[in-house]
């Protein structure tokens, strides 16, 4: 970890991968945000899978025993109410909810198995870009969900790498389904990155707070802000840390120590949004065919359905 987050602090734009802020702590605070009213993603998706969540388990092309497979399932209390709505016959025999906080999905296996006694939950703690071939079994149909718009938190070229990824490591007939925060009104996409109670901020300084803890690092809170920006173009919010002085942080566990500038910016994370033609050229061009698409009422967020052609 600190090669990684030392090599982001040297380069110029200063980075930090958005994957640092999910420790405990972490993701806490982000289903504090999933709890914000003006955090609409989290109300859209769970209206989505609420209202259609049968028409989904239908709309499945199995005809045989599958697993589920979902990448990033955090605490899964959207996943759980699109499971509550499983037909009695289904074919859905494991379900395997993998995370990069074993927290969150300790919880979320508890709760599933409480739900549904029978079913058997696997989850897994670990990167899954890393470790996608290991993650998807090969001897079995797959249903891998990927919600949230998860896929938003990275950039072009690697969102068309990953989606070629899920293409490569599924089987002819396998399906995806997967959530896309749509583009709309900036205002509203600004709302939802920008609170007034600092959620969204306490969310990002956090990183330093998990830096001094575990890399030992001398951060000062007090010495940094958050800044976020919505761009309707290119459709990305970006948020970053502000250096708020001159200062210069020590990483005690690798004895090495990085200059921060007064107003330099530290990237921390991106959440893209998308338009429907966007997402079905990506689709396309991986080997998946749309087959489905289910949208909220406000017509701000789509989950999709896709088949390995
Ligand atoms: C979990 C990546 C979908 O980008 O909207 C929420 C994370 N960041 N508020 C997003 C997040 C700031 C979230 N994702």
């Amino acid at each position: 970890m600190v090669n990684e987050i030392l090599k982001g602090l040297s380069q110029q734009p200063k980075s930090i991968s958005s994957k640092f802020l999910y420790d405990e702590q972490g993701s806490r605070i982000f289903e504090k945000i999933t709890q914000m009213p003006s955090y609409y993603l989290y109300d859209s998706e769970y209206e989505i899978l609420k209202e259609y969540g049968s028409r989904i388990w239908s709309a499945l092309p199995f005809e045989s025993k599958f697993s589920l497979v979902e990448f990033g399932a955090g605490d899964g209390s959207k996943t759980i109410q699109l499971l509550k709505q499983l037909p009695h016959h289904t074919y859905l025999d494991e379900y395997i909810p993998v995370d990069i906080s074993e927290e969150a999905n300790k919880t979320l296996a508890v709760q599933v198995e409480k739900m549904i006694p029978h079913m058997p939950v696997e989850p897994i703690q670990g990167n899954y870009l890393e470790n996608m071939k290991q993650l998807i079994p090969q001897d079995r149909p797959i249903l891998l969900m990927y919600l949230g718009s998860n896929i938003g938190n990275f950039q072009k070229d690697q969102i068309r790498k990953i989606i070629m990824d899920f293409g490569q490591n599924l089987k002819k007939g396998d399906a995806l389904l997967m959530g896309f925060d749509l583009k709309k009104n900036p205002l509203t996409i600004r709302q939802a990155y920008d609170d007034p109670d600092g959620i969204t901020r306490s969310f990002n300084l956090n990183l330093l707070t998990r830096f001094n803890r575990e890399l030992e690092a001398d951060f000062d809170l007090d010495n940094f802000d958050f800044y976020s920006y919505y761009h309707p173009c290119s459709g990305e919010v970006r948020s970053y840390l502000v250096s708020l002085t001159d200062q210069e942080v020590f990483f005690k566990s690798s004895n090495q120590s990085v200059r921060f500038y007064k107003d330099e910016l530290v990237h921390t994370e991106i959440s893209k949004k998308f338009d429907f033609e966007e997402m079905e050229v990506l689709l396309n061009q991986s080997g998946f065919m749309v087959m489905d698409k289910w949208t909220d009422s406000n017509g701000y967020f789509t989950d999709v359905l896709a088949v390995v052609k």
